[in-house]
């Protein structure tokens, strides 16, 4: 299922996600949810382009029967679709895919980003991604604490994935006292690599931290969820964080800074995006990412001096760039 949810500054662009669900309408609803997020993402990021996602909804089981010549020809059809939208749809890698596929789907088509490096792209998205998610830590906490110093602070990460433990390292660098958490429990031998304490993600949600870091899945954020969190602040990768709008209101209501993740994840959509159509170099490309932490600066200012919330903030930056098509 490809979901172009709007073309209004240019093609739509999102990344490509192979799961599986227990309902394929399951996976309809995700592709709907994650393209109108997209338009959010790039329109907030300052890019000419739109949002849409691609969803391949796999059958509960059946995850390890796509691989081999099946994915291949998996990954065909899928470029194949994508190139019947005549670049109004560029794909890229999401959960469930990554830069070799990328490249598989580049056979059909070259409304594809990412590919691995050797192959032309700008290969894997993490870490950008994380880069994008360090600068609006930065901005966050100069927000909250001027002048407090990273390593004065505690964070509380959830999900060690591909971006979660990028920045669980960097954290770990900065010298900041650290809780980390993940579903896999394997992933503890990087909490004792870095001297972090290893906790549940429940325990994570609820950590007596000054910062919380959300990078695993969507919808951890919800009116029950805020009532326990022990953290002051929230900026972190993960899509989709909040359960409901309302739950920004909530967040507000009991002093919790929350940094939209469309602004705080926007780091590789911006990287593939200034590398791969506007031929930037990797270096140049950082700095476009290192922009996030000015954004989102200046969005947490306008909801601190309009008394609304940084979710209303930045769909007001988001509705005037639909509005005016600028
Ligand atoms: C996202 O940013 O959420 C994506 O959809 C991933 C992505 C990354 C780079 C190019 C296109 C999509």
């Amino acid at each position: 299922m490809i979901s172009i949810d709007s073309t209004r500054l240019g093609p739509a662009l999102g990344g490509c996600r192979i799961k599986a669900y227990s309902r394929w309408q399951d996976g309809l609803a995700d592709v709907l949810r994650l393209s109108a997020a997209m338009t959010e993402k790039a329109a907030l990021a300052g890019l000419e382009h739109g949002g849409g996602k691609a969803v391949v909804a796999l059958t509960e089981g059946s995850s390890a029967d796509w691989t081999g010549a099946r994915r291949s020809e998996l990954l065909a059809d899928i470029g194949d679709l994508v190139e019947d939208l005549d670049g109004r749809y560029w794909t890229g890698p999401d959960i469930g895919t990554g830069p070799a596929d990328m490249a598989e789907i580049h056979r059909r088509t070259r409304q594809v980003f990412c590919r691995p490096e050797s192959d032309g792209g700008s290969g894997d998205s993490s870490g950008p991604t994380a880069i994008g998610v360090q600068s609006a830590i930065r901005a966050a906490v100069e927000h909250r604490w001027p002048g407090r110093e990273l390593s004065t602070l505690s964070f509380a990460v959830i999900g060690l994935g591909h971006v979660g433990s990028l920045v669980g390292a960097w954290l770990t660098g900065e010298g900041a006292r650290l809780t980390v958490s993940d579903v896999d429990p394997s992933l503890k031998t990087l909490a004792q690599q870095w001297g972090a304490q290893w906790v549940t993600p429940e325990q994570a949600l609820t950590a007596d931290a000054d910062v919380l870091v959300p990078c695993a899945t969507g919808g951890i954020l919800s009116a029950a969820s805020t009532a326990s969190l022990g953290c002051s602040v929230i900026v972190g990768a993960a899509n989709n964080q909040l359960d409901h709008p309302a739950t920004a209101e909530r967040l507000h209501e009991r002093g919790v800074l929350w940094a939209p993740d469309s602004v705080v994840s926007a780091g590789g959509i911006i990287a593939a995006v200034t590398r791969e159509l506007h031929g930037a170099t990797a270096a140049e490309a950082e700095q476009q990412v290192r922009g996030i932490g000015g954004r989102l600066a200046t969005i947490l200012e306008d909801a601190r001096a309009r008394r609304i919330t940084p979710l209303a903030a930045a769909g007001g930056v988001v509705d005037l760039r639909l509005r005016t098509g600028r």
